[in-house]
């Protein structure tokens, strides 16, 4: 059985007010002449096909075209997709009788059983055939959110540990090779160093740990952390990361998907990488410094792939407001296009480099909560953060959190 897995495409995601759907698009022909070259037999994409819950025609047309396209040049490919926290899962699934004509199976939502709101766990299994008609079970598991879930065992376990627990249950006794989605944070996940920093775990409280249940699979596709990464030190639970950078942090490391091949429950999991037209470049440096690099951008007029640039100014004070103007002029006519602006005082980067081996030490500058802390104590004459708000920010962090991912 050969596989390839994918996920948080995120289709139709502006980008600093720039659409990144022409990008898109040209991952999503890469993925089909992938497909077609390695004569897969399944492809699963581990949510967040969409960037929101309405996406654009075009977001959708992109979606469309590429299934049709797909679905044309190898009729025989299964197509497994599942709804991530940035997807309506009703929406996704609202063609879903259409699409499964052309083996292609859409689980954008948990349904409970009305009368005692009890799952039954066979909504989630996708029958699988290898080319020698082997059969294989896909449990295809949605982005979960708490009313979604089975009740937990006990205080230590998390909802959708829970709900994970039950289904490894539910499908313990099927002889059949299996193969888990999912669209959700593993504890352990790596995130901790310098280039993951914008995703600042809360607490360590939201990742799950579900090695005890992932075991029985032959290989876990999953989707959520846009880092590509195997989890809980198994080669077969992995994240195939999104395609695309779709932050600044994310565009020094490889994006791509996953190639696997299971044999005789044997699985080899491979990278495959997509080079993206479009380049995210980020300047560090005083304000000169920092022109002085741009004027090194070539002129010529932009389009839909020319590179995006963040600005970092690192210096002793902020720059001039007349600042951004000039960047305005030195990018004028020249291949770029603007992205965020940051600044930086020099002692916070003196702070930064001396502390790099402690990826705690550098969380620390980006702590919220701390932040609103200082900011408290300013506007109450020194008093302390009290604890009911120090919880109210979690939440909504919590909240951000998952908007953002
Ligand atoms: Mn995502």
């Amino acid at each position: 059985m050969r596989l390839v897995h994918t996920a948080d495409w995120h289709l139709g995601l502006d980008f600093y007010e720039i659409s990144r759907l022409p990008e898109q698009i040209v991952f999503l022909d890469w993925l089909a002449d992938t497909l077609c070259r390695l004569d897969v037999d399944a492809l699963l994409v581990a949510g967040d096909v969409f960037n929101t819950i309405a996406p654009s025609t075009l977001a959708q047309r992109a979606y469309f075209d590429f299934l049709t396209r797909i679905t044309r040049a190898l009729p025989k490919l299964q197509i497994v997709i599942t709804a991530g926290n940035h997807d309506s899962g009703a929406r996704l699934e609202a063609p879903s009788a259409l699409l499964k004509n052309l083996n292609i199976h859409i689980k954008g939502s948990v349904e409970h059983n009305p009368s005692d709101y009890t799952i039954d766990y066979n909504q989630f299994a996708i029958p699988l055939k290898d080319r020698a008609g082997n059969e294989y079970l896909c449990l295809a598991i949605p982005f979960l959110r708490a009313n979604d879930c089975p009740p937990c065992q006990n205080e230590s376990e998390s909802c959708i540990e829970a709900f994970y627990r039950e289904l490894a249950a539910h499908f313990a006794t099927d002889s059949r090779q299996k193969i888990c989605m999912g669209h959700l944070y593993a504890s352990g996940t790596s995130l901790s160093d310098a280039k993951d920093i914008e995703y600042i775990p809360i607490g360590g409280l939201e990742g799950v740990s579900l090695a005890q249940y992932f075991t029985s699979y032959v290989y876990v596709a999953l989707g959520h952390i846009h880092r590509q990464q195997c989890v809980y030190s198994a080669d077969n639970v992995r994240y195939s990361g999104a395609p695309i950078a779709t932050t600044f942090v994310h565009r020094e490391q490889a994006q791509g998907v996953i190639v696997v091949d299971i044999d005789d429950g044997k699985t080899i999991a491979t990278f495959e990488s997509f080079d993206s037209p479009l380049k995210l470049i980020k300047y560090s440096g005083t304000p000169t410094e920092i022109l002085v690099q741009l004027q090194g951008l070539p002129e010529r007029a932009v389009d839909d792939f020319a590179p995006i640039i963040a600005v970092e100014v690192v210096d002793e004070t902020p720059p001039p407001p007349s600042f951004k103007q000039e960047v305005e002029a030195v990018l004028k006519g020249r291949y770029a296009r603007r992205g965020p602006s940051t600044f930086k005082s020099s002692a916070q980067l003196t702070q930064e480099l001396s502390t790099v081996s402690q990826p705690s030490a550098l969380d620390h500058r980006y702590e919220p909560e701390e932040i609103a802390e200082r900011e408290y104590q300013k506007r109450n004459n020194g008093a302390g953060f009290p604890e009911h708000l120090k919880r109210l920010l979690q939440e909504a962090m919590e909240e951000a959190r998952q908007c953002e991912y």
